[in-house]
């Protein structure tokens, strides 16, 4: 009888256990997946640490600004894929929070139009990662009417949309740009996929690409858009992309919207502005332009950018803090960017961010050390949602 009873009991503590670690977990589950469900991007099916890098973009814009560099880790205006080399590192002691990469040439050649190695920049890439950093793909593809580069300004989107004499073409570059993208893992074996913001035909409205606006129709460049989106992410299954959209400067919300894809197809408003920085008069409009697309990203409930910015060669020593920064923080709208991004390092002429000895190194200094910018070495983690 004692016997029985001792397995009765048994038994039940064994059932009570197992329900009880059942619920606690299924709940939990069921809890993780609610927040992921409630961080709304373009794609429903994004990875959680997308998600949890579009959240933390969102919140980390209300205190500070990420500064981010193109081509950073590639080489600097003396050096050439170096270990561990970084200009804006070697200036100020860390490397930046956000790195910028060119997709250009991808499909038909092991390097980018500017000679970085595609599989040196997947290794820069995964490394940046590790050390919490975040990543940003532009694409200056060539001309695919003319095969001339993308400053070749015969309009081509036409060729290039569904049942264009070109769209064959596109979707194979669409592949090499897809393949790429779902290369990118946290580790070789068992990895998860890195997050990356894709920022395909950016500037636009300016008429310097074949894909800007005076040549070609706004509603050809939106079903553009829509269809590399939709590619890429339905077709091709990446979820571990963010998508941003990068005028360059526009006077109006209405111009600034004229070729907007939609609320679907867009998480991030970037802007791209070198002409308002490199004068003082002009910089208020630096300013009024990022307010415009603060507030667009705030009715939308979406992230805003400076994606792209610079004075080339940096001639004005305090040019950081009194000219960049200053317009930017001191505006209570235009400061609520989640980053701000310089061009690259390319040659002695062509330069954006300050290396050793530079003469606006000191102040680059000073603009690290603002409370308001954040390089890698004080940026929170990204990739995951605090509870
Ligand atoms: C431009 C210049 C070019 C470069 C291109 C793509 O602004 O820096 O030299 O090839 O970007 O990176």
């Amino acid at each position: 009888m004692k016997k029985n009873m001792k397995k009765v009991y048994g038994k039940i503590t064994t059932i009570v256990l197992v329900t009880t670690v059942f619920f606690l977990s299924t709940s939990f589950l069921f809890k993780e997946i609610d927040i992921y469900q409630q961080i709304k991007t373009v794609d429903k099916k994004a990875t959680k640490e997308t998600k949890a890098l579009y959240q933390n973009l969102k919140k980390i814009k209300e205190t500070g600004i990420l500064f981010g560099h193109q081509d950073d880790l590639a080489y600097g205006v003396h050096w050439k894929a170096e270990k561990k080399r970084s200009d804006v590192k070697e200036v100020c002691g860390s490397y930046p929070a956000v790195y910028g990469w060119e997709l250009a040439w991808l499909g038909n050649s092991t390097h980018n139009l500017d000679s970085v190695s595609f599989e040196k920049m997947k290794r820069w890439i995964r490394e940046s990662y590790k050390r919490g950093g975040i990543t940003t793909l532009s694409w200056h593809m060539n001309n695919p009417k003319t095969g001339g580069s993308a400053w070749d300004t015969t309009g081509a989107i036409k060729d290039i949309l569904p049942n264009g004499s070109k769209h064959e073409f596109y979707k194979k570059r669409l592949d090499a740009v897809a393949e790429f993208i779902s290369s990118l893992k946290s580790r070789w074996l068992f990895g998860h996929s890195i997050p990356v913001v894709f920022r395909p035909f950016h500037e636009h409205t300016g008429g310097w690409f074949w894909w800007g606006k005076p040549n070609n129709s706004p509603e050809d460049y939106i079903a553009l858009w829509r269809f590399t989106v939709e590619y890429l992410r339905d077709t091709k299954q990446l979820h571990n992309v963010l998508y941003a959209y990068s005028p360059d400067i526009v006077d109006s919300k209405e111009q600034y919207l004229e070729c907007y894809p939609g609320d679907d197809y867009v998480d991030i408003l970037g802007l791209d502005d070198y002409h308002d920085v490199s004068a003082k008069e002009r910089l208020p409009d630096l300013t009024k332009r990022l307010r415009m697309v603060v507030e667009l990203a705030d009715e939308k409930d979406k992230v805003a950018a400076l994606t792209e910015t610079g004075y080339e060669r940096i001639p004005q020593e305090n040019w950081w803090t009194d000219m960049l920064l200053k317009h930017i923080k001191e505006d209570p709208v235009a400061s609520r960017i989640a980053w701000m991004m310089v061009w690259r390092n390319g040659r002695t002429d062509h330069y954006y961010a300050p290396y050793e000895g530079h003469s606006s190194a000191d102040n680059f200094i000073k603009f690290k050390e603002d409370p308001v910018t954040i390089f890698e070495d004080d940026l929170p983690k990204m990739y995951r949602l605090k509870e």
